[in-house]
C-alpha cells in the first residue's frame, strides 16, 4: 500500500482490482478512482472502453494477470470458479462485490429487495411511495443502475431501495441493509448457481448482518432451509394468499397490517389500486411489509399506492388489431412469472374469456420448465417458442400443447395471431431470460411490439 502526503493530510492509496467491466466494473472504478485509489480493471471480453486513470486489461491478457491488490471488487456477472475469480482470490486481498463496496459509503438507510419475481415492481413502488410520502428515494442495484454509481455522482438520497439479485448476494463483502426481503424463491439462475440449495443459500446472505431487519413471504418461511436460518430472527411476514395470517395480508378487499395486539389497520382499497394480479398485490404487500419493518409507518406510504403503475415489458397491452390484444410480459424470465401471468390475465375479467396464443422460450438457463404444463393446457391453445431452448420445450411442454418452434420473433408473433379468432391474446411471457437473441429483456420485449405492429404487412 502505498502512503502519498499531500499538503494537509495523509492519504493511503489503495490498489484495487475490478472483476468486469460491466456497469457495475465501471461505476466502482470511478469511484475508486474518485477516492484517489490506483484502478485495475480486468474483464475476460473485450469491451471497448476507456476510464481516465484506469488500467484496463482484457481478454486472454485479462485471463493472465497476476498483480497484486489491497481489495478485489466483484461485478454481478463473475460466476464463482471463473478465471477472473481465481485471479481475485490469487491475489489473497479481501474480495467485495460491487454492491456491498457502493453500500459501504453510504450513510442512508438501505431498503434491500430480493427474490426470484417481482423484484423490480416492488423496488419501483417502494421508491414511488418514499418519494410521495417525502423521503427523497433512489432505487439501484440490480434494477441497472450500480449503488457505487449513486455514491460516484455525489446524491445523497434519504433512503437507498436496492433491488438485489443472487449473482450479487453470491459474492462475499458484508453487505449489510438496514432492512430486507425475499420475496419469493422458485427455481432459477441454476446454470450459475447449480443447485437449489446454493440459490437459496445466496438470497438468505441477504439477511448475513444480523443487525438487518428481516421481512419475508410467509410462504417462503416454509422452506426449511430458510426458516432454520432465520430461526432466531424477528421476521415480518406478508401475502396475498386468501386467509392468510401474514403480518401484511389481504382482509374484506384491504391490504391490511395485524399489529401484535391484534389491531388490524386497514391501508389502502384493492379496488382503488391500479394495477392488477395476485402478484402484483404480494409486491405491494413487501414493500409495505419492508418499510414498516425498517420503521416507516405503512399507514404513510399505502395511500400512494393508488398512483403507482407497473412499468414496461411487464404484462402490458402494447398493440391491438381488430379483436386480438398484444401483450408484452418479456419480463417474465422464469416459469413461475409465466405461470403468475397466466393466472393474471384468467383472474382479469376483461381477459379470462380470451384465448391464449403464447410465446415462450430463450436462454436455457437448465432449469425443468413443466410446472407451467398444467396452467398451459388450461389456458393456452398454442405456444410458438423461439431461442436457445425452443426445441427443449417443444420436445416437453409438445407432448401436452400444441407448440410450435419458430426461428424469429416476427414469425413467431405472425404463426400466433394467424392461430387466434378475432377476441385472443398474442402473449409474450417467455419465462426464459433473453439474451441468447437480445441484449436484455427490454429490447425483446420492443421487438416484439414491432412485430405486432406489423403482423399485418
Ligand atoms: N465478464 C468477465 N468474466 C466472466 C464473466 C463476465 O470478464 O467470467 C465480463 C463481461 O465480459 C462483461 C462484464 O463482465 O464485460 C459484465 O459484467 P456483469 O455481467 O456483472 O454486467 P454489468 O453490466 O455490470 O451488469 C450487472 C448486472 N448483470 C448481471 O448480473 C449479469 C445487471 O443486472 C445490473 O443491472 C447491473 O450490474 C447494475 O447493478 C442485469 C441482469 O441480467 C439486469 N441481472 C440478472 C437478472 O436480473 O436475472 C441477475
Amino acid at each position: 500500500m502505498q502512503a502519498l502526503r499531500l499538503a494537509t493530510q495523509t492519504v493511503i492509496m489503495k490498489k484495487i482490482l475490478i472483476l468486469g467491466a460491466g456497469n457495475s466494473g465501471r461505476s466502482a472504478a470511478k469511484l475508486a478512482k474518485q477516492q484517489g485509489d490506483s484502478v485495475t480493471l480486468l474483464d475476460s471480453g473485450s469491451p471497448e472502453i476507456k476510464l481516465d486513470g484506469v488500467e484496463i486489461v482484457t481478454g486472454n491478457e485479462a485471463e493472465k494477470w497476476s498483480g497484486q491488490a489491497d481489495l478485489v471488487i466483484y461485478s454481478p456477472g463473475i460466476p464463482l470458479g471463473s478465471r477472473l475469480d481465481e485471479i481475485g482470490i490469487a491475489t489473497g486481498a479481501p474480495r467485495i462485490s460491487e454492491l456491498a463496496y457502493g453500500a459501504s459509503f453510504l450513510t442512508c438507510p438501505i431498503l434491500a429487495v430480493t427474490g426470484t419475481n417481482g423484484k423490480t415492481t416492488t423496488v419501483e413502488m417502494l421508491e414511488h411511495c418514499l418519494n410521495a410520502a417525502g423521503h427523497r428515494t433512489i432505487a439501484a442495484g440490480n434494477i441497472g443502475l450500480p449503488i457505487s454509481e449513486v455514491v460516484a455522482s455525489g446524491t445523497t438520497p434519504d433512503i437507498l431501495v436496492a433491488e438485489v439479485s443472487s449473482f450479487q448476494l453470491e459474492h462475499p463483502g458484508g453487505f449489510a441493509p438496514t432492512a430486507a426481503t425475499i420475496l419469493n424463491i422458485t427455481p432459477d439462475h441454476l446454470v450459475r448457481h447449480h443447485t437449489m440449495e446454493k440459490y437459496i443459500e445466496a438470497k438468505l446472505s441477504i439477511f448475513a448482518s444480523p443487525a438487518t431487519k428481516c421481512s419475508l413471504n410467509e410462504e417462503t418461511l416454509q422452506i426449511k432451509q430458510i426458516s432454520t436460518s432465520l430461526h432466531n430472527r424477528i421476521i415480518v411476514s406478508f401475502s396475498a394468499a386468501s386467509n392468510s395470517t401474514a403480518n401484511f395480508h389481504v382482509e374484506d378487499g384491504w391490504l391490511v397490517k395485524a399489529a401484535k395486539e391484534g389491531t388490524i389497520f386497514r391501508l389502502v382499497k384493492v379496488s382503488e389500486l391500479p394495477f392488477s394480479g395476485t402478484h402484483n398485490l404480494e409486491n405491494a404487500l413487501a414493500a409495505l411489509a419492508l418499510s414498516d419493518t425498517a420503521g416507516i409507518d405503512a399507514l404513510t406510504l399505502a395511500p400512494h399506492l393508488k398512483t403507482f403503475h407497473t412499468g414496461a415489458h411487464r404484462l402490458q397491452k402494447v398493440a391491438q388489431i381488430g379483436g386480438t390484444i398484444f401483450i408484452d410480459d418479456s419480463k417474465a424470465t422464469n416459469v413461475d412469472a409465466l405461470i403468475k401471468a397466466l393466472q393474471a390475465l384468467k383472474d382479469n375479467p376483461e381477459t379470462a374469456f380470451r384465448k391464449i396464443a403464447l410465446i415462450a422460450g430463450g436462454v436455457d438457463k437448465e432449469c425443468t420448465l413443466d410446472e407451467a404444463i398444467p396452467f398451459l393446457k388450461e389456458s393456452v391453445n398454442d405456444v410458438f417458442l423461439i431461442g436457445q431452448c425452443a426445441k427443449r420445450l417443444h420436445a416437453s411442454w409438445g407432448q401436452f400443447v400444441n407448440t410450435h418452434v419458430c426461428t424469429s420473433m416476427d414469425e413467431a408473433v405472425r404463426l400466433a395471431y394467424a392461430s387466434l379468432e378475432d377476441d385472443g391474446i398474442v402473449l409474450l411471457s417467455p419465462a426464459c431470460a433473453s439474451q441468447d437473441m437480445y441484449r436484455d429483456y427490454a429490447q425483446r420485449g420492443d421487438d416484439f411490439k414491432a412485430s405486432s405492429m406489423n403482423v399485418k404487412n
